[in-house]
């Protein structure tokens, strides 16, 4: 299990050549700008307002690694898929994110973050592919849940689903804001952490997003 007693931020990578050795499982956590990730990440570890959060897109630069009880990287990463971020924003997204993912052998998961209020969103499919591509392992979480009804949240959920070919058993309906679907996340990255114990390695090529 992560225990999430003590957890630091480390630094912000804007080159590869500053991303800390890979010696401990990593998850990192991608979505469009303003979805959701940092507030995702401050439910996840326990603590209000550590990562900071804003109701502006284009609020978290660089890559942010924070250190999980000495044991585990969670990794913020910036937004995509809004106009409006800078041209470095972009830039990242499209050279710095897609480098540092392959790079790491020590990745166990991106964790995909989708507002579930909205249809499936061209750039989340492009991502989800090129993650299956590379070998990396992906898990989808529909985020903002308690913006909707239940009844609406299945009906969004299922047309993210099949939008984006995700098994319904395998994503997480959650919320920042509530905690819901917090304890099925846990377990998720848990279970990652557990396997990598086991023979590890992923495959990576030289293509970009
Ligand atoms: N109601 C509700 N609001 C949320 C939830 N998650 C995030 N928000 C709000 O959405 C806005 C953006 O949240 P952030 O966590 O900063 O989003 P981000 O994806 O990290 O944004 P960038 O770093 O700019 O890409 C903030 O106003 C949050 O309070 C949620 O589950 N429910
Ligand atoms: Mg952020």
């Amino acid at each position: 299990m992560i225990q999430y007693n003590n957890v630091e931020f480390l630094l912000s990578a804007h080159a590869l050549s500053q991303l800390p050795a890979a010696d401990r499982p990593e998850f990192a956590f991608a979505g469009r700008s303003n979805v959701g990730k940092s507030s995702l990440l401050n439910r996840l570890i326990g603590r209000r307002n550590f990562v900071k959060v804003s109701g502006k897109p284009g609020k978290t630069q660089g890559i942010n690694f924070f250190d999980v009880d000495g044991q585990v990287y969670m990794v913020d990463l910036p937004g995509y898929g809004y106009a409006k971020v800078s041209k470095s924003m972009q830039n990242q997204w499209q050279k710095l994110i897609p480098r540092y993912m392959q790079s790491r052998s020590n990745l166990c998961c991106a964790v995909v973050i989708m507002d579930i209020r909205h249809p499936p969103k061209t750039q989340d499919g492009q991502l989800l592919e090129w993650l299956r591509q590379e070998g990396i392992s992906s898990l989808a979480v529909y985020t903002k849940a308690d913006k909707l009804s239940a009844n609406q949240r299945h009906k969004n959920a299922a047309l993210l689903d099949a939008g984006h070919r995700i098994e319904a058993g395998g994503r997480i309906i959650f919320s920042a804001q509530t905690g819901m679907g917090l304890e099925a996340l846990r377990e998720r990255l848990a279970a990652y952490v557990a396997v990598v114990d086991g023979p590890g390695g992923q495959p990576s090529d030289d293509s970009a997003f």
